[in-house]
């Protein structure tokens, strides 16, 4: 999979290099390319924004120096993702489905975000555009949320993880479905014993015992 993102802080992408996800570029399983935004602009002051029409407070970003960076990096196999608080929520089925792409393109705002006319632009020119929120709160730019889907969204590429079974059993891998909680030695800690079911090597009753565990927790957080 290839992921570019196009930014003002490039620098907001350096823990791509860390962990599973440095690793997974490493075996070659996922590319990224980050792009500074500044790079396209035209003007002496490297001007990215400018006032919204009609009024109201803020900075808008430009359509022209998006424009011209979307045109480098787009084509018709790409998935266009534009951050905004205003966008559809993010969850694990997205996850699931953007894991399947061959190449996403993060365009991260700032701001009071990018000129509505970008994403009409591409989706009229038939190209694949996705307005996405990663919760109900507001960040100062799309980076940290970029981040945020890129490790969701890359965990799932075959490869990644070392065992592949934890996909399968983790907290919303089915809907509404939380994780169950996880032991392991000392058998007693602080005072606190490891559940005696988990002993038992009774691997059916383990399995109903982590059924149940999990519906509790989803019932408490809903
Ligand atoms: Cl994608 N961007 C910003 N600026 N704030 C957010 C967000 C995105 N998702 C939640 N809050």
């Amino acid at each position: 999979m290839k992921i570019d993102a196009l930014t003002i802080f490039p620098d907001y992408f350096a823990p791509l290099q860390l962990s599973l996800l440095g690793k997974a570029q490493e075996r070659g399983i996922v590319e990224f390319g980050i792009h500074d935004l500044r790079d396209f602009t035209t003007d002496n002051h490297h001007s990215v924004d400018d006032t919204p029409y009609g009024g109201g407070a803020g900075m808008v970003m430009k359509p022209e120096i998006w424009g011209a960076a979307l045109d480098t990096v787009m084509t018709h196999e790409s998935d266009l993702i534009i951050l905004t608080p205003a966008g559809r929520r993010f969850n694990q089925r997205m996850a699931e489905q953007f894991a399947s792409a061959s190449h996403l393109v993060f365009a991260c705002g700032r701001y009071e975000g990018i000129d509505a006319r970008v994403g009409e632009h591409y989706a009229k020119e038939n190209f694949r555009v996705h307005e996405v929120s990663i919760g109900d709160y507001v960040l100062g730019g799309g980076e940290v949320a970029s981040l945020v889907m890129i490790e969701a969204i890359t965990r799932l590429l075959p490869g990644v993880l070392g065992n592949p079974d934890s996909i399968v059993e983790e907290s919303h891998a089915q809907d509404g479905f939380l994780e169950y909680p996880n032991y392991t030695k000392p058998p007693m800690w602080r005072d606190i014993p490891v559940p005696e079911i988990l002993l038992s090597g009774n691997h059916a009753a383990i399995a109903t015992w982590r059924a149940e565990q999990a519906k509790k927790r989803a019932t408490e957080q809903s």
